[in-house]
């Protein structure tokens, strides 16, 4: 038996973006930088400017004696720009945000470990994937008598993450072409390069995060399209640009849902937009919300556009690690999940990461057998079927999704939709 990186005791199982060390991203001309440990990029600032004010962000990154390294899209008005040397990100944020040409301006966000979380238990499952379609998972969402209603055919969920083992026997055909956001390039492979990027004793402890991730929403929706966008190194390391670059890169290319088992606890103008945008595009986004066994709200998962996913235990209890709070939408099993890894084989693994993609293969289904339903009804199909849980003294009763009830109310009706008007204002 194999133990594996991403389950170590010492690591966090959702792998919310990680940056301690300093590290070069080859992306796009961006600078190595240099990090303290902290939440953020010291030495970046993200800025939107007011359309309005007609600024250019040459002119306004000049005053502040910044440099802009980056758009975040073609046409879109919100940069990544580079502080000078021994200025303060967040300083310089604050200073932005007082520009009466500025819209907003944040650090670069990045996740941190959380402290004090109960561990992955994971461990190698070999190269049989048998086990994938008889585990106790496949139950406890009716899976089964769910895919006898819909597979997922014609529909796109993009797995925003480490990357994918691209050749995985389990995973190949499904896979549509995606991006790779940490190196720039059009192979979004899951690469170990070996370094401990992050300094924390461990080299590519999130190797095979995405792969893993990818497996569970081809096990709930094997008809469906895997876009595997790459923000996240071997480490664990992303930042909210990159995970904004590829929130919008999956709603530009045809993502019917996004899955991102990542976060950070910092509330970001720029996740609340870009996950917005991606609603508007018609896109339904599942986050993973922690495993701080805490009500402290992650990004994205707390978005208003975002449906936040828990962790349910076997007996469909939320895990003793899963984060809760009004800003939790959905329960899915998290603990012990079988799934793709690489190399070619399987593993089992735990944590919120784990618990998204059970939700994001169940909007895929749901999407799949109605296409005409627009994000906010197929969110409303999704909790409105799901089943409480017993109420925990600590924490409130959990929404368990209930994916042959999902599609069952997604067929017959009435849904009542779910998500704020202003994520699909155009809905029918
Ligand atoms: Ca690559
Ligand atoms: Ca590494
Ligand atoms: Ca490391």
């Amino acid at each position: 038996m194999r133990s594996f990186p991403f389950a170590s005791r010492q690591l966090p199982p959702i792998l919310l973006c990680v940056l301690a060390a300093a590290l070069a991203l080859g992306a796009a001309g961006r600078p190595a930088v240099a990090s303290s440990g902290g939440h953020h990029r010291p030495g970046q600032v993200v800025v939107r400017l007011d359309p309005a004010a007609g600024a250019s962000i040459a002119a306004v990154s000049a005053d502040v004696g910044a440099t802009p390294v980056e758009a975040l899209d073609d046409g879109e008005p919100t940069y990544l720009l580079d502080v000078p040397p021994g200025a303060d990100a967040a300083a310089l944020s604050a200073a932005l945000n007082d520009d009466p040409r500025v819209a907003y301006a944040e650090p670069n966000f990045i996740s941190q470990p959380p402290e004090a979380l109960p561990r992955n238990i994971g461990a190698w499952g070999g190269l049989d994937a048998a086990p994938m379609a008889v585990q106790p998972a496949t139950d406890q969402i009716r899976l089964y008598e769910a895919l006898a209603r819909s597979r997922g055919d014609g529909v796109t969920v993009a797995v925003i993450d480490t990357g994918v083992q691209l050749d995985h026997p389990y995973l190949a055909e499904a896979l549509a072409p995606g991006y790779d956001f940490v190196d720039d390039d059009a192979t979004p492979e899951d690469v170990a390069d070996g370094v401990d990027d992050d300094g924390d004793g461990q080299a590519d402890e999130a190797f095979g995060h995405g792969t893993h991730v990818s497996g569970i929403v081809h096990l709930v929706a094997p008809g469906a399209r895997l876009m595997p966008l790459r923000v996240l190194n071997a480490d664990g390391q992303g930042d909210i640009f990159t995970v904004a670059q590829a929130i919008r890169h999956a709603a530009d290319h045809g993502a019917d849902v996004i899955n991102l088992s990542l976060g950070t606890a910092s509330p970001s103008f720029l996740l609340a937009d870009a996950t917005r945008y991606a609603a508007r595009r018609g896109a339904l986004l599942l986050a993973a919300a922690g495993n701080g066994a805490s009500a402290a709200p992650q990004y994205p998962a707390a978005n208003a556009c975002v449906l936040a996913v828990t962790s349910l235990d076997a007996a469909g209890a939320r895990s003793s690690f899963g984060n809760y709070g009004s800003w939790v939408d959905l329960a899915a099993p998290g603990e012990s999940v079988f799934s793709a890894f690489p190399p070619g084989g399987f593993a089992w693994a735990t944590g919120t990461s784990m618990a998204a993609p059970f939700a994001a293969g169940q909007a895929a289904l749901v999407r799949a057998a109605n296409p005409g339903l627009g994000v906010r009804r197929v969110a409303g199909a999704m909790v409105g079927s799901a089943r409480w849980s017993d109420a925990a003294a600590d924490s409130g009763p959990v929404r368990r999704i209930d994916l042959e009830a999902s599609l069952r109310l997604a067929d017959e009706g009435p849904i009542t939709p779910f998500l704020p008007w202003r994520c699909s204002p155009f809905e029918n």
